[in-house]
């Protein structure tokens, strides 16, 4: 069942938006019955959307640039850095869970409107990956920096070097090293659609949820931006699909972007978010191309797909957008000047 519930009406598209977000996960988690989009309110820009329920809270940064006419880059960088800061988020920046060596590896990647692209991979020690993916898209030759190289480009950047493994993170790792079994849970962000209760899986309840953004500015641009910690208790040095273009994020700005979360191995086997914009180029909707891209991956390989989640979530140029996952449970935020919405579960295969 595709549903929506609408939380929040134009008039709170302020600041205060950000006190709304720990009721509005409370009361998704209590309730994910919503209603469908209607289809005007389905084709607005500037507009932003995001995966996750953290991506209210981010979508809010996002909006604060675009309705002040600001670019879709900016608002798209903006907006991810609130999921990278917010140590309570243990998938995405500052606080992510370690690997299986109890590192914390970041990997981000940025895309902007004339097809430019930044990215690092298994970055440490650096809380905003996506503003280093950035420098590394305007301020180098190159698209991807990884690891060590990644880190001291950053600090050539004036970045600052943070200790990214939280007290939490940390005692989450020394838990799962009990038994030390790599184990993804689906949806780790949406407790109320995990594929087994917590307490099932001491040390294994949280394992990945990456912040995928998609914007469309009031110029008419599109841009997009990716960043997490990867899976939790992966091994070290392993990258996913998020830090890589075409993967875990496209951008056309003729068409449209996409942009995906779950388990990176198989969307960049399938070259996740190309296809879903290539998709799109052949007139598919946001939401079918998104459908044709997990159901590439369940096609591939049945047996996999019925045991891991992944999501893709696109957005075109016309300010449509849709998502579809393998599993049920995978939310994501919208928001544009009518509204600022969490839709709860997205359609999904499963
Ligand atoms: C990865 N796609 O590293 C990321 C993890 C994640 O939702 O999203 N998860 O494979």
């Amino acid at each position: 069942m595709f549903n929506r519930r609408k939380f929040i009406k134009k008039s709170a598209l302020t600041a205060g938006l950000f006190s709304f977000s720990g009721n509005l996960r409370a009361l998704t988690q209590n309730n994910p019955s919503i209603i469908p989009p209607s289809p005007s309110q389905n084709n607005m820009k500037p507009i932003v959307i995001s995966t996750w329920d953290f991506g209210v809270a981010a979508n809010a940064d996002a909006w604060k640039v675009l309705s002040t006419k600001g670019s879709c880059l900016d608002a798209v960088e903006k907006g991810v850095m609130v999921a990278e800061a917010d140590e309570k988020n243990n998938s995405v920046g500052y606080g992510g869970l370690p690997d299986r060596d109890g590192i914390v590896t970041l990997d981000a990647c940025i895309m902007d409107s004339d097809g430019n692209i930044g990215a690092v991979l298994a970055l440490e020690n650096i809380k905003h990956a996506i503003c280093v993916a950035r420098k590394v898209m305007e301020k180098t030759p190159h698209v991807m920096l990884a690891g060590k190289g990644a880190y001291q480009f950053a600090l050539e950047q004036g970045f600052k070097t943070e200790n990214l493994l939280t007290q939490e993170s940390e005692k989450a790792w020394k838990e799962w090293l009990k038994n030390a079994k790599y184990n993804p849970v689906i949806n780790s962000e949406n407790k109320n659609y995990q594929n087994a209760a917590p307490e099932k899986l001491p040390g294994n309840q949280y394992n990945h949820d990456t912040i995928g953004m998609l914007a469309l500015d009031v110029h008419g641009n599109i841009a997009g931006a990716c960043t997490t910690s990867g899976m939790a208790f992966k091994l070290h040095g392993r990258i996913g699909d998020s830090p890589i273009i075409g993967a875990g994020l496209y951008i056309d700005n003729e068409i449209g972007g996409a942009t995906s979360t779950g388990v990176g191995e198989e969307v960049v086997r399938n070259v996740g978010s190309f296809l879903v914009v290539e998709l799109m180029r052949q007139g598919y909707s946001p939401q079918d191309a998104c459908k044709e891209a997990v159901m590439r991956i369940i096609r591939k390989k049945p047996q996999t797909a019925k045991n891991i989640q992944v999501g893709f979530l696109a957005l075109n140029k016309k300010g449509e957008y849709g998502a579809y996952a393998i599993q049920k449970g995978f939310s994501y935020a919208v928001c544009n000047e009518n509204k600022q919405d969490l839709i709860l579960p997205g359609k999904s295969y499963y």
